[in-house]
């Protein structure tokens, strides 16, 4: 079960003090958008404004989180694709947004958050996304991960599919998690599994941190890069004295991957 966010987590986002992209361009030299067309595997001059884009407030399980869509909708924009939340929710909202013409159906119930391209009739999802974003982010911040040593904490949906990227990029992988079990399971896709979790975050310089686990800064070797998408994010000064760089929003990067990458189904289609 992934970890559901709060309106406080996402207020302003992206259009707030947090101000990723300046943060992202110190750390890793591209913007949001730079890094979801290389997580997408598109080159850094493709035009995404031919695409557009309907954002759908879902009630279900727990219901609406304010300001969700909104900020969705305004990481979207940001892509310079088109983009509108429908007035409508849950199926309502879906054929509003069908009916519109939009290229890519954004929404998100408790359990799987989706962008569905409506002209190829496939979806990423946001683990994926999620994971894509912030192991291309950890790649630039690093200079390259080929031979590198690299740990995954949290072996769940996102640590599941960082392994994936991080062993395609070339890094050496282990990773470690609170159940060993859940860590051991990730062998099939090459990552070392570790038991001793805080050592673990002692013996690594390069981390992509999935858990809803909070790093306690005496853990954290001096120069560390920390990818952190995980939420509740927080991080103590011992801690970010200490990292070199840590990358962390709580929806922007994953969201405009699966944008982008939802959208990279036409465009490799087309050309
Ligand atoms: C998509 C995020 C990333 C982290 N946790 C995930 C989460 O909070 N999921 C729940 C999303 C529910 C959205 C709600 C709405 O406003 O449409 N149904």
């Amino acid at each position: 079960m992934m970890t559901r966010l709060t309106p406080d987590l996402i207020e302003g986002v992206p259009d707030d003090k947090l101000d990723l992209d300046s943060r992202l361009l110190k750390a890793t030299g591209k913007t949001v958008k730079g890094i979801a067309l290389e997580a997408a595997d598109l080159p850094p001059d493709t035009d995404l404004s031919r695409f557009s884009a309907s954002v759908v407030p879902i009630t279900s399980g727990q219901g609406i989180i304010s300001g969700f869509s909104d900020s969705v909708n305004a990481i979207v924009s940001r892509l310079d694709m088109r983009s509108a939340v429908t007035e409508g929710t849950d199926v309502l909202g879906f054929s509003q947004g069908v009916d519109a013409g939009s290229d890519i159906i954004m929404m998100a119930d408790d359990r799987k958050f989706v962008a569905y391209n409506t002209r190829e009739r496939k979806y990423t999802d946001n683990s994926w996304g999620t994971a894509k974003g912030y192991a291309v982010a950890l790649k630039n911040a690093a200079g390259g991960l080929e031979g590198k040593q690299v740990l995954v904490v949290g072996a769940g949906y996102v640590g599941t599919w960082a392994v994936q990227f991080l062993r395609d990029m070339g890094a050496d992988v282990s990773v470690t998690d609170i159940i060993y079990q859940k860590a051991v399971r990730l062998t099939e896709y090459g990552a070392k599994p570790i038991r001793d979790v805080a050592k673990a975050i002692e013996d690594h310089v390069l981390l992509l941190n999935a858990a809803p686990f909070i790093i306690p800064g005496e853990l954290i070797a001096e120069g560390s890069i920390i990818s952190s998408p995980g939420v509740p994010h927080y991080y103590d000064q011992l801690g970010r004295s200490k990292a070199q760089a840590i990358i962390h929003d709580p929806l922007e990067i994953g969201a405009a991957v699966m944008a982008v990458k939802s959208a990279s189904y036409s465009i490799k289609e087309d050309e």
